[in-house]
């Protein structure tokens, strides 16, 4: 029995799922319904399969008959499963690989491969792009754009990372080469240092009169599987988790240049080399130079840079040209929210519903981080797969939470809330009755993504209608990487937005960063108020707030405009009672 394989119930439940998948490609009937129900019990199943398969309790599982029982036995067993092994072997080359694109299932895959000889995303891109899709049964124009839009996200998904998995392997990296004898200066540069949501590659710059020993030191870092360049100026390696990192070394008399220039963005650079240009000056990575007398009049320290082009420093977060250099120059930046300004966070799970830890154990690490309260906004009853809320749960919660607090009494506070759904008429799943006895009700889309722009507008800005709503969760739904926003009229949810005084979330997960950056922006311009959340379903997620001000900052906002920034009693005026 210590033999098992010990796969977790997602890992077993993935195999069925996949053999669903491949029957259904071959054209099998209910069978795949049959596995895939399973697949969903196992997945969402309270206790481990591997105990059910000793104990010899399978059957309890729904739809688990002999067949199914013998192959998750097997898979207990052995850690995989023969049966998917010969599915795989029997169907055309690179069909399934089509079907890991968004929008394409078994069925559109087997016809691609049949009726066009697709044998791969390469082949479908060039049918795709050619026109030869839109003619096969059950296909049209609109498909064919749509799998040119799947293969671009899952090829930006092969190429970029998210910040927040990005970040700390980062400041890892500066510290270590901070901590060098030879480095005199260091700092990330890139689009690390504006705190993009998504992340190329990884830029340091370090001034050091020993270059060479910055990079032997450099390509031996722990976790450094190759190296792709080596040189005295700039070396570049690659990590073993496929992320690449580009070191530049320069003297101290060209640090300031040169962190500006590598700090980009290029359309920045480029905006502010024109802005020189005018002036008569040259700005490169070295300094800006006088070109009436070849003289360098800034170049060691990057404010300096600014300051030489009549400028205000401008924080990393707003360099991407979109008017920064303007604001910079009329003196008009805007006074960017700090990272140490949140107070408190207001989108937080617990184990009530999917998170990992208790009400207790959330606010304890909210303390720790010196917050002042944290709303507990657990998922409501119809998102089942998050083991949703009941009215009657939500009441003893509330219960809960107050009995925690009167026990407390400490000067922190744990609000009470929820995460309740959107209903495709923007109908919210919990009555009234309740949310009136909630502190914070979040309101977010979490089904229906397809609807049309007009009736998904019209849903989001009924639910605002309803005034126990204080804030709308992710308000675009898209998944970094991996999934478009919803088609969505902001312009009109914003203006309904501020009008109703609901405050529009910035849920600072990292595959969320949601509303993004540009459309803060946007709503701001439009009078609206935001919250910062950071959807933590466990004591360390708490830390991915730094990500939301990223996004807040990038989003031209300042701590007025977040109602966390507040103390609690201010934050109640923000709240709609
Ligand atoms: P990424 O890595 O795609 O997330 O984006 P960045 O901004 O980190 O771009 P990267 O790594 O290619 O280059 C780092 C910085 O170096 C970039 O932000 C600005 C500067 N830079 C790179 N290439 C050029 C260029 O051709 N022209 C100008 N003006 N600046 C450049
Ligand atoms: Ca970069
Ligand atoms: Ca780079
Ligand atoms: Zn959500």
């Amino acid at each position: 029995m210590e033999k098992l394989a010990r796969l977790a119930n997602f890992e077993v439940a993935a195999i069925l799922y996949e053999v669903a998948d491949l029957l259904e490609i071959k054209g099998v009937r209910f069978k795949p319904h049959a596995y895939r129900r399973v697949a969903q019990a196992i997945d969402t199943l309270p206790e481990d399969v591997a105990d059910l398969v000793r104990e010899g309790r399978l059957g309890e599982i729904p739809g688990v008959g002999k067949g199914i029982s013998g192959k998750i036995t097997e898979i207990i067993e052995t850690g995989s499963l023969g049966y998917l092994e010969s599915l795989r072997e029997e169907l055309p080359e690179g069909v399934q690989e089509l079907t890991r694109l968004e929008g394409i299932g078994p069925k559109k895959a087997l016809i691609l491969s049949r009726e066009l000889g697709i044998r791969g995303i390469d082949d479908l891109e060039t049918a795709a792009a050619a026109g030869r899709i839109r003619d096969l049964p059950g296909f049209g124009e609109k498909t064919e754009e749509n799998i040119l839009a799947g293969i671009r996200m899952s090829r930006m998904a092969g190429e970029r990372h998210l910040l927040g998995y990005i970040l700390p392997t980062a400041l890892d990296i500066e510290r270590r080469l901070s901590s060098l004898e030879s480095v005199s200066q260091v700092s990330l540069a890139g689009s690390v240092r504006r705190r993009k949501e998504t992340i190329g590659d990884i830029d340091i710059l370090a001034a050091s009169t020993h270059p060479e020993e910055v990079m032997n030191a450099f390509v031996t870092l722990p976790g450094v599987s190759r190296i792709l360049a080596r040189g005295v100026t700039k070396t570049s390696v690659v990590l073993e988790t496929g992320v690449q990192v580009d070191l530049r070394v320069v003297e101290d008399e060209h640090y300031g240049a040169a962190l500006q220039y590598f700090t980009g963005s290029k359309e920045h650079n480029i905006a502010l080399r024109r802005l020189a240009i005018a002036r008569n000056l040259r700005l490169n990575e070295y300094g800006l130079i006088d070109l009436a007398d070849g003289h360098m009049i800034a170049g060691e320290d990057e404010a300096g840079v600014y300051r030489a082009l009549d400028l205000s420093w401008i924080p990393p977060e707003l360099r991407e040209d979109r008017g920064e250099i303007e604001a910079a120059r009329t003196d008009t930046l805007p006074d960017l929210v700090g990272y140490g300004s949140i107070r408190g966070d207001l989108h937080v799970h617990t184990r009530w519903s999917e998170g990992a830890h208790s009400i207790e154990e959330m606010a304890e690490a909210a303390r720790a981080l010196r917050y002042e309260y944290i709303a507990i906004c657990d998922h409501s009853e119809t998102l089942h797969i998050a083991r949703g809320l009941s009215t009657e749960r939500l009441a003893d919660q509330i219960r809960e939470i107050e009995r925690i607090n009167r026990a407390a009494d400490d000067g922190f506070t744990i609000l009470s809330g929820t995460e309740c759904n959107i209903g495709m008429d923007g109908s919210v799943d919990l009555p009234d009755g309740i949310l009136a006895d909630l502190d914070v009700v979040v309101a977010s889309v979490h089904s229906g993504f397809k609807q049309p722009r007009r009736e998904m507008t019209d849903r989001v800005i009924t639910a605002m209608q309803n005034d126990n709503i204080d804030i709308i969760g992710h308000p675009t739904g898209r998944i970094l990487l991996s999934r478009e926003p919803y088609q969505i009229d902001l312009a009109r949810v914003f203006e309904a937005a501020a009008s109703l005084g609901v405050l529009m979330e910035i849920n600072a997960f990292p595959g969320r960063l949601d509303l993004p950056d540009v459309n803060c922006r946007q709503a701001r311009e439009a009078g609206v108020r935001f919250s910062l959340g950071s959807d933590a379903h466990s004591q360390k997620n708490l830390r991915y707030m730094e990500f939301g001000v990223a996004t807040a900052r990038r989003g031209w906002l300042s701590a007025d405009d977040i109602a966390n920034t507040r103390s609690l009693s201010d934050l109640r005026g923000f709240l709609r009672s």
